[in-house]
């Protein structure tokens, strides 16, 4: 079972300012460790400043084999119809994650235009969100 990880922008800033939101942890120390905590699925991890660069992940993602999503798209989540837009075009499991809650926070944060068209979202829980956004993703399909 092969799952594709995407992280929108800033999240290259993870572990190097505000570990009281985000946590103390780098992204690449986060996929160590969730790459370990899932070994039998293979994880693919791309981060990008970029809208264009993450719509093309979206939209090959299908061709590349993937059987799901699992998404952190940082501040896109807020603002990018495209993404939305692209999103709705994949027909694979899709899960958002965030690491802070967003409803939790700026009144900004509340909508996710993102996840409007996602299976669902898990927000608030560090690191975790991406553990149990794989395991929402294996859940929904019958892959090993
Ligand atoms: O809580 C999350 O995972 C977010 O997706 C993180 C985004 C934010 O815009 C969303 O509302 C919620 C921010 C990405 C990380 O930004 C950083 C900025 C400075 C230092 C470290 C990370």
């Amino acid at each position: 079972m092969k799952i594709l990880i995407l992280n929108g922008p800033n999240l290259n800033l993870l572990g190097k300012r505000d570990p009281d939101t985000y946590g103390p942890e780098t992204l690449e120390k986060i996929r160590m460790n969730i790459d370990a905590a899932f070994p039998d699925v293979e994880l693919v991890w791309f981060q990008s400043n970029h809208e264009g660069e993450l719509i093309d992940q979206i939209q090959q993602a299908q061709q590349n084999g993937f059987h799901g999503i699992v998404a952190n798209w940082g501040g896109y989540t807020h603002t990018s119809v495209a993404i939305r837009d692209a999103l709705e075009a994949v027909d694979l499991p899709k899960v958002e994650v965030h690491l802070s809650n967003i409803h939790a926070r700026e009144e900004f944060r509340e909508t996710s235009i993102t996840g409007k068209v996602m299976n669902g979202i898990i927000t608030g829980f560090g690191s975790n969100s991406y553990i149990l956004g794989i395991q929402a993703v294996k859940l929904m399909t019958n892959k090993d």
